[in-house]
C-alpha cells in the first residue's frame, strides 16, 4: 500500500518529493521512514539527556517546578477578519490607504521576532510560536501585523535550533490566517551579513512572499536608498506590502551632528516614497529617538512625505514608551511593541501598557486587554524555558545614547566581549564603539554595519588603541576583515561617503568600489545550483525554500541538513526536552506530523560502560527501545 499510495500522490507525480513532504504526509510512508524518524528523535533525546545541550550547559536553568506554557484558548471558532483579508481582497495600496483613513493607533506585535531576538539571543523555537498562533488569530485579530520572520531569526533557526525557518513561516501563516505577518529584510543583504547578487535577493523575496510574508520592512544598513531598490522592487512585484524604511540614528536636535537632521530624514522619506514604498518605516534600532524629537520627526514626515508611518523602537533607555506616546500624539499610524512578558530593556516597549495608555483616547487600539494579559501569561512561561539565554541586563541604561548599539546587537556584543575576556571592561567597549563610529564618519549602525563597528570596538579595546591611534597614518593597525570589507564598499556607501583618510589607511591604496555592490556581482545560476545540490545531498529534488536557504547561508544550510539526517524533526520536541533531554520516569507526547504522535517515556539510563557508552531505555508507543550514546559529559 505504501508504494501504491506514494506513486499516486499528486505531490509525488509533480516531482515535488522532499523531506518536508515526508514529514507532512506520513501515512504514505508508514513503513520504514516513520520508524526512522522516531529513532532519530530518540537518538537526539538520548544524547541530550546524557550530555546536555551545548548551548545550555553551565547556564542558568528553568526551575524544575516551572509552569508549562499553555496557549490561551480561542475565544471564537472562526477567526474574525483582519488586515490579511484586506490585503488579499484589495491589495497593498488599499492597506496603506486604510491606515491613513482610520484613527486607531495600529499595533504590531514583535514578540516572535525582535522581542526574542533582543532578549534571548533569537533562540525562541517555532513550536512556541505556532502554539500561540491560533489564539492570536482568534483573540487578537485587531493587530495590524505580527512580526515573526527575518532579521536574525532566519539563520539562527538553521544554525542553532535545528529547524527550517520556512516551515516556521508556513505553519504560523496557516494557523493565523487573518493577521498580516511581517518580516525584517536587510535589503540587498537579505537576511545575511553581506550583499547578495540581485537575482538571489529577488528569488528570496519571491519565495518569502509565497511562503507567507505579507509586510516586508526593507532597510539598508547605511540608509542608502540606491541599495534598497532591488529588494523593494521585488516586494512590489510580489503584490505584498512594501515598507520602505529609514533607520534613525544620533539626535536630530544635536547641533554637533548636523548630518542627521530633520531635512535628512524627510529627504530619505521622499526618496523611499518615490521608490514605491506603500508605508514608510521609521526604524529606531537602538532606541535613540527621544519624545520631543519623535513629535517633530513624525509630524515632518507626515506632512512632507504623506505615507502612513510605522514606528519601531527599543526600550534600552527606559523611556521608549514615552516616545511611542509622543509619536502617537503626532499622528504616527502604526507602532511596534512586544507582548508584556517580552518587552522592555533591549526589546520593544510594553504592548499592554501602550494599549492601556491610549485606551480612552481617540487613538485607542481596539485590542482586548484581557486577551493581551492571557497571551502575555503564555509568553511569560515560554520565556522562562529560555533562561539560559537571558542577558542579565538588569536596568535601563542611558549609556545607549553614548554607544548607539542596536537592541539586537547589545547583548550579543556583550557576549563577544565576555569571550575575549573583556567583560569587566564593558564601559570601555561602549566608549570604543562610539569612537569607532566616528572613525567611520558617524554612520548608521544596524545589521550588518553595526557588526563592523562592534568588531572594530572590540579590537580597539583588546589592543589598547585609541581613535587617534587608529586614524594616525603612522600607526600600524591590522583591521578586522569586516572593516576592510566595508571600506571596500561592499556594504554600500553612507551619505557623503566614508572619510577618505580612513579608507586610504584600511585599503592601503586599493581603490574602493563606490557603486552599488550588487551592480558588480554576477547573477547566480539558480537551476545549476539546484542540480548541484541534488547531487551533493543525493536527493531527487531541492525545493525553492531549500534552494533559497542555501543561497543565503551555504554552510549553515549544509550543516543543518546533515544534522537533520541524524536527528530528524527535532523541531517537534517541547522546548524543555529540546534543551535538557528527559529525566527517567518522564513521559512526553510528540506530534511529528499531522496524525502521527510519538508517546515517549524515558525509563532509565545505565552507567557508562568501559567504552564510555550509556544505554538510554525508552518506551516508544508502548514498545521498549534502547539507544546507546557516547558519554561526553
Ligand atoms: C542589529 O540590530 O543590528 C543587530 C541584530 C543582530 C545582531 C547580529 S547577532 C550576530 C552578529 N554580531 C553582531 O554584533 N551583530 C550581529
Ligand atoms: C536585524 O537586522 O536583525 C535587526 O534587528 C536590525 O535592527
Ligand atoms: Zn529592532
Amino acid at each position: 500500500a505504501f508504494v501504491e499510495n506514494l506513486l499516486k500522490h499528486p505531490t509525488f507525480l509533480n516531482n515535488e518529493y522532499t523531506t518536508k513532504f515526508i514529514d507532512e504526509t506520513p501515512a504514505l510512508f508508514d513503513f520504514k521512514p516513520r520508524r526512522d524518524r522516531a529513532t532519530k528523535i530518540l537518538t537526539y533525546l538520548a544524547d541530550i539527556s546524557v550530555n546536555g545541550h551545548p548551548e545550555t550547559v553551565g547556564r542558568s536553568q528553568p526551575a524544575a517546578e516551572a509552569r508549562k506554557p499553555i496557549a490561551p484558548k480561542a475565544h471564537n471558532a472562526v477567526p474574525p477578519a483582519g488586515t490579511r483579508q484586506l490585503l488579499e481582497a484589495k491589495g497593498p495600496q488599499a492597506v496603506a490607504d486604510w491606515m491613513l483613513a482610520q484613527k486607531q493607533l495600529l499595533i504590531t506585535d514583535t514578540t516572535m521576532r525582535d522581542g526574542h531576538q533582543s532578549l534571548l539571543a533569537t533562540r525562541m523555537r517555532s513550536i512556541d510560536m505556532i502554539n500561540a498562533a491560533p489564539a492570536y488569530a482568534a483573540n487578537l485579530s485587531q493587530l495590524f501585523s505580527v512580526e515573526c520572520w527575518g532579521g536574525a531569526t532566519f539563520d539562527v533557526a538553521y544554525r542553532f535550533l535545528q529547524e527550517c525557518p520556512w516551515q516556521r513561516l508556513r505553519d504560523i501563516r496557516e494557523k493565523m490566517p487573518n493577521i498580516m505577518t511581517q518580516m525584517l529584510l536587510r535589503a540587498s543583504n537579505g537576511v545575511g551579513y553581506t550583499n547578495y547578487p540581485d537575482n538571489v535577493v529577488q528569488s528570496f523575496v519571491a519565495q518569502a512572499a509565497d511562503t507567507g510574508v505579507d509586510v516586508f520592512r526593507v532597510f539598508d544598513s547605511l540608509n542608502w536608498v540606491e541599495n534598497m531598490r532591488v529588494a523593494m522592487d521585488a516586494v512590489l512585484e510580489s503584490g505584498k506590502v512594501c515598507e520602505g524604511t529609514i533607520c534613525y540614528t544620533g539626535d536630530l536636535l544635536d547641533p554637533t551632528r548636523p548630518k542627521y537632521d530633520l531635512k535628512y530624514y524627510v529627504k530619505m522619506g521622499q526618496d523611499l516614497k518615490a521608490a514605491g514604498a506603500h508605508i514608510l518605516g521609521l526604524k529606531d534600532m537602538a532606541g535613540l529617538l527621544k519624545p520631543t524629537q519623535a513629535a517633530m520627526l513624525i509630524k515632518a514626515l507626515k506632512d512632507e512625505v504623506g505615507l502612513p508611518i510605522h514606528f519601531h523602537t527599543h526600550d534600552t533607555s527606559g523611556i521608549a514608551g514615552a516616545t511611542i506616546l509622543a509619536a502617537a500624539d503626532a499622528g504616527v499610524d502604526a507602532v511596534d511593541v512586544a507582548m508584556d512578558a517580552f518587552s522592555g530593556g533591549t526589546s520593544q516597549p510594553c504592548l499592554g501598557s501602550i494599549v492601556e495608555a491610549t485606551r480612552f483616547s481617540e487613538r485607542n487600539t481596539g485590542l482586548d486587554i484581557a486577551a493581551i494579559r492571557e497571551m502575555s501569561n503564555y509568553w511569560e512561561a515560554v520565556r522562562h524555558q529560555y533562561s539560559a539565554f537571558e542577558s542579565g541586563l538588569e536596568a535601563p541604561a542611558s549609556e545607549v545614547y553614548l554607544h548607539e548599539m542596536p537592541g539586537g546587537q547589545f547583548t550579543n556584543l556583550k557576549a563577544q566581549a565576555r569571550s575575549l575576556g573583556l567583560e569587566e571592561r564593558w564601559h570601555e567597549v561602549a566608549q570604543a564603539y562610539a569612537d569607532a563610529n566616528q572613525v567611520f564618519g558617524d554612520i548608521v549602525k544596524v545589521t550588518p554595519s553595526s557588526k563592523v563597528v562592534g568588531d572594530m570596538a572590540l579590537m580597539m579595546v583588546s589592543q589598547g588603541l585609541t581613535r587617534a591611534d587608529v586614524e594616525n597614518p603612522k600607526t600600524e593597525v591590522s583591521f578586522p576583515d569586516s572593516v576592510i570589507d566595508m571600506m571596500r564598499g561592499n556594504l554600500g556607501q553612507p551619505p557623503g561617503g566614508f572619510p577618505a583618510a580612513i579608507v586610504q589607511k584600511v585599503l592601503k591604496g586599493e581603490k574602493p568600489n563606490v557603486e552599488r555592490p550588487g551592480k558588480h556581482l554576477p547573477p547566480v545560476d539558480l537551476e545549476a545550483t539546484r542540480a548541484e545540490l541534488c547531487a551533493k545531498f543525493e536527493c531527487d529534488e531541492i525545493d525553492n525554500e531549500d534552494l533559497n536557504g542555501y543561497l543565503m547561508y551555504p554552510k549553515v544550510y549544509t550543516d543543518y541538513r546533515a544534522r537533520h539526517e541524524t536527528y530528524g524533526p527535532v523541531r517537534t520536541l517541547p522546548t524543555q526536552n529540546f534543551f535538557y533531554g528527559m529525566e527517567p520516569g518522564e513521559e512526553i507526547s510528540v506530534s511529528i506530523a499531522e496524525g502521527v504522535t510519538l508517546e515517549i517515556r524515558c525509563q532509565a539510563m545505565s552507567e557508562a560502560n568501559e567504552e564510555g557508552e550509556v544505554k538510554v531505555f525508552f518506551e516508544l508507543n508502548g514498545q521498549p527501545r534502547t539507544v546507546r550514546v557516547a558519554d561526553r559529559s
